[in-house]
């Protein structure tokens, strides 16, 4: 079975999201059956400008997919898209010119599973998903993260493309490797979904361009790029990975909203923790914390200007500008 989203097939079926065909199997969530929120059928929120990665999420929901599958639907559709230059297929590639991806989903049970240094599988966010549902780890790494895929029908592919072999090339020139905030670090995507009242989380990015090869940031490290609690909220970052590793920024994000604080408090008191440590010293480096509760509410933060996340409510999506700490 082929689990590649046909990027021209899913656009043919905007906005028509209902249309949407169950191309991934679904998975039962342990017969749960939490509070509906009033008035709420599903809300999908994606770092950055994931109008699209929402919309399918949200349309395999509405096709009876539940939070899990819509995510790896939605994440699965712009790791397929090779304009997208920092997640899947088309990702620019570590120093060495090779592709590596980082990924991780967890549910609303604290059910968990990732892969990281993964090579040659355009959707590692589906393999993420089958180290949580299918093996008794949390994390598998290179080969044999990839073997692990390719045992599970996935087929191994060529994850550079033109662009991506034309900017490696120009980079050989220089090998200079310095991050640009909200350029380079501005494509991952984490989204965040409560779907009839059950939340999940997924990450998937190729991580920092031209890296130091077995480089792995934080969007595969639960706790660090992804935390849901199934009773509280859930949170995913983006940005630069080594900074939300040294700070759990995603499992702290959530513990301030069990503590009482909003998403939007949450990601501001995580976010300023951070840039408490960083004093001004590294301001290039941007980190962006998006966060949901159980009741729907979500909000955003970030260090630097121009963070921003896509919002899809019943279908309804937008676009939210985020405020950051430093202007
Ligand atoms: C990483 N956090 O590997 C990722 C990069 C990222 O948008 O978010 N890019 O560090």
């Amino acid at each position: 079975m082929s689990k590649s989203i046909k990027r021209r097939s899913l656009l043919k079926l905007f906005p028509a999201a209902a249309l949407l065909p169950t191309f991934l199997t679904t998975q039962t969530l342990y017969g749960c059956a939490p509070k509906e929120v009033d008035g709420l059928n599903s809300i999908f929120i994606s770092t950055w400008n994931n109008i699209n990665a929402n919309n399918v999420a949200a349309g395999s929901a509405t096709e009876g997919n539940n939070v899990i599958d819509a995510i790896v639907d939605g994440i699965s559709f712009v790791e397929s898209d090779i304009k997208d230059m920092s997640v899947g297929k088309g990702g620019r590639p570590d120093r060495d010119g090779d592709v590596t991806l980082d990924a991780c989903m967890m549910d609303h049970k604290g059910e968990a599973g990732g892969v990281c240094f993964m090579q040659h599988i355009e959707h590692p966010i589906q393999v993420a998903k089958e180290v949580m549902y299918s093996t008794p780890h949390v994390l598998l790494a290179g080969e044999g993260a990839t073997q692990f895929a390719i045992s599970k029908g996935h087929k191994k592919t060529d994850l550079l493309t033109e662009e991506s072999k034309s900017q490696y090339k120009e980079w050989l020139k220089e090998k200079k490797y310095q991050p640009i905030p909200n350029i380079e670090q501005h494509d991952t995507i984490g989204m965040l979904g409560l779907h009839k009242g059950i939340l999940g989380g997924g990450c998937s990015t190729s991580g920092l361009a031209y890296k130091l090869k077995g480089r792995v940031g934080d969007s595969p490290i639960i706790g660090a790029g992804l935390y849901v609690d199934g009773e509280v909220g859930a949170c995913t970052a983006t940005g630069m990975g080594e900074i939300m590793l040294k700070n759990l920024s995603s499992f702290l994000v959530v513990e301030f909203m069990k503590n009482g604080d909003t998403p939007q408090i949450a990601c501001e008191k995580a976010i300023k923790r951070i840039a408490d440590k960083i004093k001004g010293e590294k301001k290039d480096q941007q980190v962006g914390l998006l966060a949901i509760d159980v009741e729907g509410n979500t909000g955003g933060f970030s260090v630097l200007p121009g963070f921003t996340y896509a919002k899809t409510v019943n279908g309804k999506t937008e676009v939210v500008k985020c405020a950051s700490f430093f202007s």
